[in-house]
């Protein structure tokens, strides 16, 4: 069961040692806890609170940074969208851009630092957005000329790099650990950053550090076109006077939670115990507290290796039923974009494979705009299969998959046209994760009793006809 996130601020300063506040219990939002001055000793330079102090025996909460001497290196395009249109347009530059969603119901997808300074921000609504900066220029986005951008990148980077983790669309990870012995890490990091602005025209920012969370911070406060080295020494520093919301896994409800905490710095959040934070959130809290204390030991994963998400059947009987076999493409693919939109992640890769009675197997496959969307999807994938069943022989099993997963979501819904679309798709989500998958699917994706009854009356005339034309040949076998 989940654990209750009510939790007094004293309870969270007891166990944490504290016994006195200067600020009351009425702390309000937006201010860091400050802590009286018990003893004052070990307030950091880099603490946001006026009085950091704790006790020695808070320190027995402290875990120290891992030891495993890694090199990380993350690199995150600048406005990605943006920029891409900069490189194509370049009368863009210097002003204040927005691209989303052209209707008023959608939402800002990126925008120019210009467009930041009037406040505007990603997935804010694209009214708010109009209202804040009239004079922006505003772009519906082109999903499909990102892909091309967001690979490019990736090419760069598969050509040079000896192990990366492709994260987003305009974000990888790098692992250079052992490098350092033969060519200094930050060398080889600056000049892969000057490759990609020279062959793409687009503005980038690094971050090299000891793990994955802490390559991304750095990279982030490098912006914009930026390079920011943090050695294993400097990672606390480092992270302790920055927000808690620069720490990736905290978003806008754990933000709030911490917040209303009183907690803003990621030094307050790191020298709670890890125990306390675990209590208050479960998994989520103790992986929150690794991060504040600059501790991350996850692998940067292979792109090569990373996961699909695959379904395939296997028909009873083995079929040439054309609208059946359409059918089952469009309900596999449907499952595979919910689990996409479920997993928060975008497939850049389509696959339909078919088995035919005879065991002999064939796959298609297609490379496709970064998407979760199932109309984006099927369509793809009849393409595929019509492509596939040349032989139009019986076929026994068809399969679906996706790949070239990268984490992402919304930006899809952001070009759509129609709102409509969206709110359908999110209330048909919506519908799925209360009562289950199959709660609801398209018409296509189903058959009707009507439509099944008419095709068992289909089929039932086509053998009547089959068995005329049998009595027919022999009639004049006889003859
Ligand atoms: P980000 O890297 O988060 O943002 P950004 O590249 O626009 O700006 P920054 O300089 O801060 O890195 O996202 C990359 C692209 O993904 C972004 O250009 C547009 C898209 N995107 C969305 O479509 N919706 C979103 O909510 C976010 C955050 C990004
Ligand atoms: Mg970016
Ligand atoms: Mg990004």
């Amino acid at each position: 069961m989940k654990k209750s996130l009510k939790v007094e601020r004293s309870d969270v300063l007891r166990s944490c040692g504290f016994d006195s506040l200067t600020a009351g219990p009425s702390l309000p939002h937006g201010r860091d806890l400050s802590f009286a001055p018990a003893d004052r000793q070990a307030a950091g330079p880099h603490d946001g609170a006026q009085f950091q102090t704790f006790r020695p025996s808070d320190f027995q909460t402290f875990r120290p940074l891992t030891m495993d001497a890694r090199s990380i290196l993350h690199l995150d395009l600048d406005t990605f969208f943006v920029s891409v249109e900069r490189v194509r347009d370049s009368r863009l530059n210097g002003r204040p851009v927005i691209i989303g969603g052209s209707s008023d119901r959608g939402v800002v997808s990126s925008c120019s630092y210009e467009a930041r300074s009037f406040g505007v921000s990603s997935a804010m609504p694209m009214k708010m957005a109009r209202a804040m900066c009239p004079e922006a220029v505003f772009i519906r986005g082109d999903m499909e000329m990102y892909t091309k951008y967001s690979r490019m990148v990736t090419d760069i980077i598969a050509d040079k790099a000896p192990l990366y983790e492709k994260a987003s669309v305009d974000e990888h990870y790098i692992d250079l650990t052992g490098m350092e012995r033969f060519h200094g890490c930050a060398g080889w990091s600056h000049e892969l950053r000057d490759t990609i602005i020279r062959e793409t025209g687009l503005p980038i920012s690094i971050g090299l550090s000891v793990n994955k969370t802490v390559s991304k911070i750095a990279a982030g406060e490098a912006k914009p076109n930026g390079e920011r080295e943090v050695a294993q020494q400097q990672v606390l520093p480092f992270l302790d006077p920055l927000s808690i919301r620069k720490i990736p896994m905290i978003g806008q409800k754990t933000y709030h939670t911490l917040r209303s905490m009183g907690i803003s710095t990621i030094h307050t959040l790191r020298v709670i115990p890890a125990e306390m934070l675990g209590s208050l959130m479960g998994q989520n809290g103790m992986e929150i507290w690794k991060k504040a204390n600059g501790i991350d030991n996850t692998p940067v994963i292979s792109y090569s290796e990373q996961k699909s998400i695959s379904t395939e059947h296997t028909f009873d009987r083995d079929t040439t039923d054309t609208v059946m076999l359409n059918q089952m493409i469009v309900s596999m693919t449907e499952k595979l974009a919910y689990e996409l939109r479920r997993q928060e992640k975008l497939a850049s890769c389509l696959t339909v494979r078919i088995r035919y009675s005879d065991f002999d197997t064939h796959t298609l496959q297609q490379r496709v705009p970064y998407t979760a969307f199932d109309h984006v999807l099927i369509s793809e994938a009849q393409s595929l299969f019509r492509r596939l069943w040349q032989r139009r022989m019986l076929i026994r099993l068809i399969g679906v998959k996706v790949s070239g997963l990268v984490r992402g979501v919304q930006q899809l819904n952001m070009f759509e046209d129609t709102p409509e679309m969206v709110s359908l798709y999110m209330t048909m989500d919506r519908l799925r994760g209360r009562f289950g998958r199959h709660a609801i699917r398209r018409a296509a994706g189903v058959m009707t009793a009507a439509e099944r009854s008419e095709r068992e009356l289909r089929k039932a005339s086509e053998l009547l006809a089959e068995k005329s034309r049998m009595e027919e040949r022999l009639r004049g076998w006889r003859y």
